[in-house]
């Protein structure tokens, strides 16, 4: 049995025409269906419905052979036990720093002020603000991080943005850029020696159907 960890959402969705090349097809709607073990043609593959921030965890100890999982949770996460042999291009997005849009950022970092940042991805935001030598305290959120600057919790917000609508509802700019976001397919690296044929078929019909997203 080979077992693949998907979240709901954008992920299930941009991941189904890759696993249509690989000749899989998911057997039940997750939107629809309240099972979290979903079967699909083949009857050796299967796919586990897990939060997006669990893909790692589950592959990583061996809940699932294979997954499906944002740079951004990858990078949150830490990645040294997980083969990474893909970026899928999918759920493509960017890692940015965001503030309100009558807050001066620039004059701010001039000032060697110390600012605080709200953000779901602590580890990022740390990287990022020290290596440009900016001093800053961080604030951990789970979500809606574009509220923080509204309400006064913190100056700025590290988080994804895809179209900018979302900011632009809030009044907030984005006044940094930290990096391009896209999806990765991640192994179990004991599942890649001992399930190696059936994972080597997915990687590769995966890899030729990504190319040209
Ligand atoms: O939503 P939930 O709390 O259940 O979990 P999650 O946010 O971890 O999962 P999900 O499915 O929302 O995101 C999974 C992955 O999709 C992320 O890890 C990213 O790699 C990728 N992705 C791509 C995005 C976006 N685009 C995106 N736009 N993830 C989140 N967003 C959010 C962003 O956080 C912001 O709130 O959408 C909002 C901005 O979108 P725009 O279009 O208004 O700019
Ligand atoms: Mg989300």
């Amino acid at each position: 049995m080979i077992t693949l960890a998907l979240s709901k959402g954008r992920i299930f969705d941009e991941t189904l025409p890759l696993l249509a090349a690989a000749g899989i097809e998911v057997l039940e709607d997750p939107e629809t269906s309240r099972k979290l073990i979903l079967p699909t043609n083949q009857a050796d593959v299967r796919v586990v419905l897990v939060r997006a921030t669990d893909v790692p965890t589950y592959v990583e100890y061996g809940g699932a052979d294979l997954g499906v999982t944002g740079f951004d949770t990858l990078l949150e996460h830490g990645s040294s036990g997980l083969y990474q042999p893909l970026d899928l291009h999918i759920a493509r997005c960017r890692m940015s720093v965001a503030v309100r849009a009558n807050f001066d950022y620039a004059h701010a970092v001039r000032q060697g002020a110390r600012l605080k940042v709200a953000t779901k991805y602590v580890a990022i935001a740390r990287e990022f603000f020290a290596a440009k030598g900016v001093h800053v305290d961080l604030i951990k959120l789970y979500g809606s991080m574009e509220l923080a600057p509204l309400t006064g919790l913190a100056d700025a917000i590290v988080d994804l943005v895809s179209t900018g609508n979302t900011l632009r509802a809030n009044d907030l700019v984005e006044v940094e850029r930290i990096m391009d976001i896209s999806s990765r397919l991640v192994v179990n690296q004991a599942a890649l020696k001992l399930k190696r044929e059936p994972i080597r078929r997915i990687i590769d019909a995966f890899s030729l159907a990504s190319v040209t997203q």
